[in-house]
């Protein structure tokens, strides 16, 4: 029985705000008591983390005072040495207040705009000040219901003056920071601005400093979308910007469900393990997901648990995969490369050009050739479900 603890190496993380989620719902109160940041960090300990993540709010309540603040600080910073956690990542709570229903960094309110890049400088010197190396930036109410409100052009314009100005402040503090952006189309506004890891990706390389800029994509974000989750991180990852991801399951078309990791779709949390084991990802395997609203504490700590072995039982099923003689067979034989077309492959030339339209191809052979991809899929199945 192979063991399925989770480990430091494994870079396991939770966000103060996941295991932390009390359980309110738009239809619902909250059915848990709420944790205190040190009785979160020491639970995550307690079920084996390796570190923990956080909005400057999950930690510091908005209205706290300097002294309070800084006993919040202490206390957190002696739980994080008690139990060897650490914090890899943090982010802004540019959502919650009031102040920001209508967008932080789009807002048509200047003073909302300016209050964001306040809140959101104080928030990466805390971040930086416990640890952090990525700072993520999911603009939850970046978005609009009427696009009789603003143009899309502004709000645009707007998030890069935000992203350029936050950059700056990043270099001129001489942080050792990324930034990772991260997408959702919709919720908690009908629409948000770009929605998807794709979008994010374009729109990073209008900033004035891209190179300091990576996404940070979510299972159930893409999903909601309808998007083949596995398809985003692997763009992300040939740009060299996956800097961050956020794990966890979703039904596609519904709602943020921010199921555990492989509850809802165990086949495509299969896949993305194997990339993520197979290029070698070295950044946190961030689990952005929260129990059912049925759980107690003790259900708390079997979603955090079910979070790390399903991918530790999904990364060993990647190792089987990637081993089993017959699926790897059926890859080289459905990958074979008989030399037909060496003449003209790789980088342009005319004398490719030329030798490619002189050449004559059987069609029909290639429409008529089989590709053993059900036998593939079945096998691969039969892997997951553990007869192979
Ligand atoms: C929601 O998916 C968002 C917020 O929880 C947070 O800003 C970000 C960090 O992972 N994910
Ligand atoms: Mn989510
Ligand atoms: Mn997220």
């Amino acid at each position: 029985m192979t063991d399925y603890t989770p480990k430091p190496e494994h870079r396991f993380t939770f966000g103060l705000w996941t295991v932390g989620n009390v359980g309110r719902d738009p239809f619902g109160e909250p059915v848990r008591e709420p944790l205190s940041p040190v009785e979160i960090v020491q639970l995550l300990a307690e079920v084996g983390a390796y570190g923990v993540n956080f909005h400057d709010n999950d930690l510091i309540p908005i209205d706290a005072t300097p002294a309070e603040r800084d006993k919040i600080v202490a206390d957190f910073k002696k739980a994080l040495a008690d139990t060897g956690l650490v914090v890899p990542m943090a982010t802004t709570n540019l959502f919650t207040d009031p102040a920001f229903k209508d967008g932080a960094f789009t807002s048509n309110d200047p003073k909302v705009r300016a209050y964001a890049l306040q809140k959101t400088m104080n928030a990466i010197d805390l971040g930086v000040e416990l640890g952090a190396k990525v700072y993520v930036f999911w603009g939850g109410r970046e978005g609009a219901e009427t696009d009789a409100a603003k143009s899309p052009l502004d709000a645009i314009q707007r998030n890069r003056e935000a992203m350029n100005f936050l950059c700056d402040y990043v270099i001129d503090q001489g942080y050792d920071l990324k930034f990772a952006l991260e997408a959702k189309p919709n919720e908690p506004r009908g629409h948000i601005y770009n929605a998807t890891t794709g979008h994010m990706l374009a729109f990073i390389e209008t900033l004035d400093h891209p190179e300091m800029v990576g996404v940070n994509p979510e299972v159930a974000h893409e999903q909601m979308a309808g998007l083949n989750f596995l398809h985003g991180v692997a763009q992300a990852w040939d740009a060299g910007k996956l800097f961050h991801i956020d794990l966890n399951d979703q039904v596609i078309g519904r709602y943020d469900q921010d199921f555990r990791f492989g509850s809802a779709d165990i086949k495509s949390a299969f896949f993305l393990v194997k990339f993520l084991e197979d290029v070698g990802y070295q950044g946190s395997r961030h689990f952005d997901a929260h129990a059912y609203r049925t759980e107690d504490y003790e259900g708390v700590k079997d979603f955090a648990r079910g979070c790390m072995r399903t991918y530790l039982i999904l990364k060993e099923k990647a190792a089987q995969w990637n081993a089993d003689p017959e699926i790897q067979a059926l890859l080289a034989e459905i990958n074979r490369d008989d030399g037909e077309t060496d003449p003209f492959k790789g980088a342009y030339t005319a004398a490719k050009a030329a030798a490619l339209r002189a050449h004559r191809f059987d069609r029909k052979a290639l429409g008529a050739r089989g590709l053993a991809y059900e036998r593939l899929d079945q096998l691969t199945i039969e892997v997951l479900l553990g007869v192979r």
